[in-house]
């Protein structure tokens, strides 16, 4: 029979051998400040209309009663770089690349380590028998999972809010196994960022506007994968060629010169989505059956196939190269207003007579409230655009 110290020695050397790059162990009571700066966070509305975070406590007691009371929480990270450093911006060839931030370069990282999770669960059960209760949990549980790896030892939070690992950097994926186990705590890891402001300083869209708090609906990580509906005018420029995400604040980060190349195959860019998509690839996914099917088992499912062309036409309008109009004019007769009145956004950025005439020509046809508007403002601010992009 193991004692408390032997057994949490056993355990973390069970994830290290699954191929998990940090184990770490935390008391549930160890999170409670964690836990309230989320709940002050959404009482802020600063979550935009991610709503599950709005039932943090009731989803936390449900995760409890699920493990019948947890006493430990093991901590998993998983180093996700995989080298690459920017792919190059939309327009080359005639092939417009828009960038995907690098956590969703691969396989889903929800399925890849929740697999591995279920294997650790399934070894731990063999040794511990029937007294044994956990749960697998991967971003989407009720746990604060950058303060649960700060209080694991793991790193300290940035300012751009991630965590930190003087090992690995910001590339970390964070995960936990919640059990009934009674586990040996770690310390907490210590650190701070000094007067280094980097990241607040290129976040394209000041979402980062407090020290250690971001507003997530500036940040274009939210606009572009969880906000669903019509992305603020103001921001569309600052998404740039951004079509899944955004790394700008972890890219800039000093803390990446600790960066090392994942050991996990199935998060590289070649096994999944990859760096970047050609956004004219989209115009032939013409249904969502055929968008799932490409992209399945990537985490580009979590936006669907609506809100990745919404995405791609503001990239395709912030290219500034008059080849996309082709694309954007076709985009025009999508049945989704969202698509369209996006189209017409971006379609607005190009002086041609081409896109004006198309746009003219809309105009007489959108029922869509919405999409008309945009249709007559992109009419009305085309030249304006140019201006804001340096052309006199
Ligand atoms: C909602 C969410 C988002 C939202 C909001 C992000 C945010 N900063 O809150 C959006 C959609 C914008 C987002 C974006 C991204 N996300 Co996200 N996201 C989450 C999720 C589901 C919940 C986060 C949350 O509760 N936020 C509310 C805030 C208040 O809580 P918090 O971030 O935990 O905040 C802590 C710190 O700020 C700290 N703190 C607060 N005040 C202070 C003050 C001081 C002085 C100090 C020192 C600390 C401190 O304590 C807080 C409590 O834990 C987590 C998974 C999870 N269950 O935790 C993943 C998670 C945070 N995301 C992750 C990732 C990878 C990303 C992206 C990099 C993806 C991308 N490239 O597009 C970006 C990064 C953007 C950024 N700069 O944060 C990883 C982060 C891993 C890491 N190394 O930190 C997580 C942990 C998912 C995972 N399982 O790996 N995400
Ligand atoms: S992910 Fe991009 S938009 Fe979001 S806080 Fe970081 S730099 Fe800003
Ligand atoms: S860029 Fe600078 S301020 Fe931002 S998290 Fe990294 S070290 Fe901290």
């Amino acid at each position: 029979m193991l004692n408390q110290t032997e057994r949490t020695q056993w355990i973390k050397t069970c994830g290290s051998e699954l191929g998990f790059d940090l184990v770490g162990i935390v008391h549930p009571q160890s999170l409670t400040a964690g836990e309230e700066s989320v709940e002050t966070w959404v009482s802020e509305g600063r979550h935009g209309t991610m709503r599950y975070l709005e039932q943090f406590r009731e989803r936390r007691e449900r995760l409890e009663h699920d493990v019948g009371g947890i006493r430990s929480v093991i901590v998993l990270g998983v180093n996700y770089y995989s080298g690459v450093e920017r792919q190059a911006a939309s327009g080359e060839g005639g092939v417009f690349q828009g960038r995907v931030a690098r956590y969703a370069w691969g396989r889903d990282y929800h399925e890849v380590i929740g697999q591995k999770h279920a294997r650790m669960i399934e070894r731990l059960q063999k040794e511990l028998g029937a007294e044994f209760r956990a749960k697998s949990c991967v971003d989407t549980q009720a746990l604060p999972e950058r303060y649960a790896a700060v209080r694991a030892g793991f790193g300290f939070t940035g300012k751009h809010t991630n965590l930190l690992s003087k090992q690995y950097g910001p590339w970390l994926f964070l995960s936990e196994i919640v059990t009934n186990l009674d586990l040996a705590e770690d310390q907490p890891a210590q650190g701070t960022c000094g007067t280094c402001v980097h990241c607040q300083k290129v976040c394209p869209t000041g979402a980062l506007d407090e020290d250690y708090r971001m507003d997530a609906r500036r940040c274009i990580a939210y606009l572009t994968i969880e906000y669903k509906g019509i992305i603020p005018r103001e921001m569309r420029p600052q998404i740039k060629d951004w079509l899944f995400g955004c790394d700008e604040c972890l890219a800039i980060c000093p803390f990446t010169a600790h960066s090392q190349e994942t050991k996990w195959p199935e998060l590289r860019a070649e096994a999944g989505a990859g760096v970047a998509l050609n956004v004219t690839e989209l115009f032939s996914l013409k249904t969502n059956s055929a968008y799932e099917k490409r992209f399945e088992g990537t985490a580009l499912l979590r936006a669907g196939r609506k809100q990745m062309l919404r995405n791609a036409w503001l990239v395709l309008g912030n290219s500034g190269d008059e080849r996309a109009v082709p694309y954007l004019i076709e985009a025009l007769e999508d049945s989704a207003p969202l698509v369209r009145l996006h189209a017409a956004w971006a379609l607005g950025r190009f002086s041609s007579q081409g896109a004006r005439d198309a746009l003219q020509r809309h105009l007489a046809v959108e029922q869509d409230p919405k999409a008309r508007q945009e249709t007559l403002y992109a009419l009305e601010v085309g030249p304006q655009v140019d201006k804001d992009r340096g052309v006199s």
